[in-house]
């Protein structure tokens, strides 16, 4: 399938702005090597609502819902389309609450079919607006996605507007064959709150470590992560560059976390991953380069990683 290139710069589901200049950050890494990766594919922008960070925000434990919720109709509808068209999208977003609006779209073109996440992060995004620390959204994809809410584990009171924007984002992802707990994986999750690590325990979603990959091997991992997901028919990566030991990558990103894969691990967890045919769309997230203390380190890292693992043939 051919690669298509979605441009989502979005960044108002983080806590500190800056996500969606990471975007043309890689661009910039890319054309500074003198690679024409980003001339090679066709792209599509996705109109951004960043401009709501103007607005006074009255959903404080959902930060601009309304505006994420809309960014991620226009990103699913985009990513519907790019599958409708036999296309592989390669998603490029600014903050992870995009990941709703990717999956939102795998669904739309694929609702009966068996669907696995690999989701590559430092972070288990699995707050609701009832948990959050933060009410910062980019901590939230995988609850929406998974349509739970933790509401027994409630400690945030939220607003009527909060509430029915949740609903929305949670029904945005169709649920006729419903994602199924233990086709979540999990790679390099290592900083979550108490209320995550109960739903983690509860549902039983399989993270598997920095310490458990490098101490097992690389493959020995992904084999059992094949295993886990042998009855998916269709697979999506969501590549959240915090992942990385933030000492190795210059904390170019909004929530930097110490203790995490190098860049030559995650590329070769990438890379394994993406020679299963069944791999219909990848998104990478959260380069901040406002937040690089080496200049563009960290989107040249990302963007290398993308090179290797997609750049060398013209199609995936
Ligand atoms: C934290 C940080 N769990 C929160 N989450 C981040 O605010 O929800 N997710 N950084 O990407
Ligand atoms: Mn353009
Ligand atoms: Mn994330
Ligand atoms: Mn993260």
């Amino acid at each position: 399938r051919p690669i298509e290139l979605i441009k989502n710069r979005s960044d108002i589901g983080a806590g500190t702005r800056g996500a969606d200049l990471g975007i043309d950050a890689m661009e910039i890494a890319a054309i500074n090597k003198g690679s024409y990766f980003f001339k090679k594919y066709p792209h599509i922008d996705v109109p951004t609502r960043n401009e709501s960070i103007y607005e006074i925000e009255g959903n404080t434990r959902a930060k601009h819902i309304k505006q994420i919720y809309q960014q991620c109709k226009d990103l699913s509808s985009i990513v519907e389309n790019s599958l409708m068209g036999g296309n592989f999208p390669l998603v490029f977003s600014g903050d992870h609450s995009s990941a709703i609006g990717t999956v939102a779209g795998i669904r739309a073109k694929f609702p009966n079919k068996k669907l696995g996440i690999i989701w590559i992060d430092a972070h288990a995004d699995i707050h609701s607006p009832y948990t959050t620390p933060s009410g910062n959204m980019h901590g939230m994809p995988i609850a929406a996605i998974l349509g739970i809410d933790n509401t027994s584990a409630k400690k945030n009171d939220i607003t009527p507007e909060t509430h029915a924007y949740w609903e929305k984002l949670k029904a945005m992802v169709d649920q006729s064959t419903p994602i199924r707990k233990e086709h979540i994986v999990y790679f390099g999750v290592r900083d979550t709150e108490e209320e995550e690590d109960h739903l983690i325990d509860k549902l039983g979603i399989k993270n598997f470590r920095v310490e458990e990959v490098q101490k097992r091997g690389i493959n020995s991992c992904l084999e059992e992560c094949q295993t886990r997901l042998q009855d998916c028919e269709i697979l999506y990566i969501s590549f959240d560059v915090d992942s990385m030991d933030s000492d190795l990558v210059s904390e170019g990103t909004g929530t930097p976390v110490p203790k995490g894969f190098l860049p030559s691990e995650v590329q070769e967890i990438i890379n394994s991953l993406l020679a299963d045919k069944r791999v219909t769309c990848f998104e990478i997230v959260e380069v901040n380069p406002l937040l690089d203390k080496q200049g563009n380190k960290m989107a040249e890292i990302a963007f290398d990683i993308l090179e290797q693992a997609f750049g060398l043939s013209k199609t995936k």
